[in-house]
C-alpha cells in the first residue's frame, strides 16, 4: 500500500471511530440522564455535539426559565460558569453541574461586585442593570438582571431617568440610542469574541455577499451594529432568520448559531460575518464532557447564600418583567 492510501485509510478509520464514539457516548448520556433524573441544557452557542444531547437549547433568558420551573434533580448546564450560577440561584434545591468548570465568561470578569459598590457610589439612588453575563456578586449588588433579547425592556420599564448598566457597554450604548429621553451611565466592558468584528468586514462581507441580509449581535461594536440590517439577541436572529424570505444571510455573532441554522434552514444559506466569532470558553464543553459530568457528579456549581439571596431578586425582577 502506497503511503497516499494508508493515510487515506487511517483518516477513514479514524472518523468511523469517531463517529462510533460519539454515538456510544449519546447512548450513555442518555442513560445516565434517566438514572439521574436530569436535564441538560445547552446555550446557542455550544457545539453542535452537544446541542444534539440537549433538552433544552436557547439562549440565557430562555433557559433561565427553564431552570427555574423544571422537576429533575438534576441540570447540567453546557455553557458558562455564569449561566450554570444563574441555574443554581434559581433553582437551589437542583443540583447544578457545569460540565468544564474552567468555562467562563471574560465580559463577566469585566466588573466586580467591589467596582459596582464604587460606582453605585458616585450615583446614590440611581438603579442598576445586570446584562445576565455578570457574576452572582454583581447580580447581588444590582437591582434588576436582563439579557440581550429584553434589555430595552427592562431599561425602559424603569421610571428613573438615569440607570447604571454593567458589563456591557457595547449592548448599553445599543440601548441607550433606542431611549434618549433616558440617560445611561456604561461600564465599558466588552465581549472580547464580538468585539474582533470591525465595520471594514462587515462593507467587505457585504460586497462578497450583496444580496444577503446582515444580522448582527448587539455586544458588538456600534459602528459594526449600524451596519447589521437586524440586530438582536442569539434567539431572535434564529427567529429573525426563520420567518424572513431571505436566503442568504451573514451571522454577526458567535459561530453556534451559524452551525444551528444550517442544521435547520438546509434551504438557506448561513456565512460567518469573521472566522474569530468563536467563543473559546463556549466551545470547551464536549460529548465527553456531559458524560463525565453525570457520572462524576462534576462540576457542582453552588452560591453562597446571601449571595444567592440578593441575585435572585435580581433575576426575579427580569423574571417578572416579562
Ligand atoms: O443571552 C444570552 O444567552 C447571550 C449571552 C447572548 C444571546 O444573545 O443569546
Amino acid at each position: 500500500m502506497n503511503i497516499k492510501n494508508f493515510i487515506k485509510i487511517s483518516r477513514k478509520i479514524f472518523l468511523v471511530e469517531r463517529v462510533k464514539n460519539l454515538l456510544d457516548l449519546k447512548i450513555e448520556i442518555q442513560k445516565m440522564k434517566q438514572e439521574r433524573n436530569a436535564v441538560i441544557l445547552a446555550h446557542n452557542y455550544q457545539l453542535a455535539e452537544v446541542q444534539e444531547v440537549a433538552d433544552y437549547v436557547g439562549d440565557s433568558f430562555y433557559l433561565s426559565k427553564i431552570a427555574a420551573n423544571i422537576e429533575n434533580d438534576v441540570i447540567v448546564f453546557c455553557g458558562v460558569r455564569f449561566m450554570a450560577e444563574t441555574a443554581k440561584i434559581l433553582s437551589p434545591q437542583k443540583v447544578v453541574l457545569l460540565p468544564e468548570k474552567d468555562a467562563g465568561c471574560p465580559l463577566a470578569e469585566m466588573i466586580t461586585a467591589d467596582a459596582l459598590r464604587e460606582l453605585k457610589g458616585e450615583y446614590p439612588g440611581v438603579p442598576v442593570v445586570c446584562y445576565v453575563n455578570s457574576s452572582a456578586e454583581v447580580k447581588a449588588e444590582s437591582d434588576v438582571c436582563c439579557t440581550s433579547s429584553n434589555a430595552l425592556k427592562v431599561v425602559a420599564s424603569l421610571p428613573n431617568h438615569r440607570v447604571i448598566f454593567v458589563p456591557d457597554g457595547n449592548l448599553g450604548n445599543y440601548i441607550a440610542r433606542q431611549i434618549p429621553e433616558k440617560e445611561l451611565i456604561l461600564w465599558q466592558g466588552h465581549c472580547v469574541t464580538h468585539a474582533k468584528v470591525k465595520p471594514e468586514d462587515v462593507r467587505m462581507v457585504r460586497a462578497q455577499y450583496p444580496e444577503a441580509k446582515f444580522l448582527i449581535h448587539p455586544e458588538c461594536h456600534p459602528a459594526v451594529v449600524d451596519l447589521g440590517d437586524f440586530v438582536g439577541s442569539t434567539s431572535e436572529i434564529i427567529r429573525y432568520a426563520e420567518h424572513s424570505d431571505a436566503k442568504v444571510f451573514v451571522i454577526g455573532t458567535e459561530i453556534g448559531v451559524v452551525c444551528h441554522l444550517r442544521t435547520c434552514l438546509p434551504n438557506k444559506q448561513f456565512f460567518l460575518l469573521h472566522s474569530g466569532l468563536v467563543c473559546p470558553n463556549m466551545k470547551k464543553t464536549r460529548l465527553q464532557s456531559v458524560y463525565d459530568a453525570l457520572r462524576h457528579n462534576q462540576h457542582e456549581i453552588n452560591v453562597e447564600e446571601s449571595i444567592a439571596r440578593r441575585a435572585k431578586s435580581t433575576l426575579d425582577r427580569m423574571l417578572a418583567a416579562e
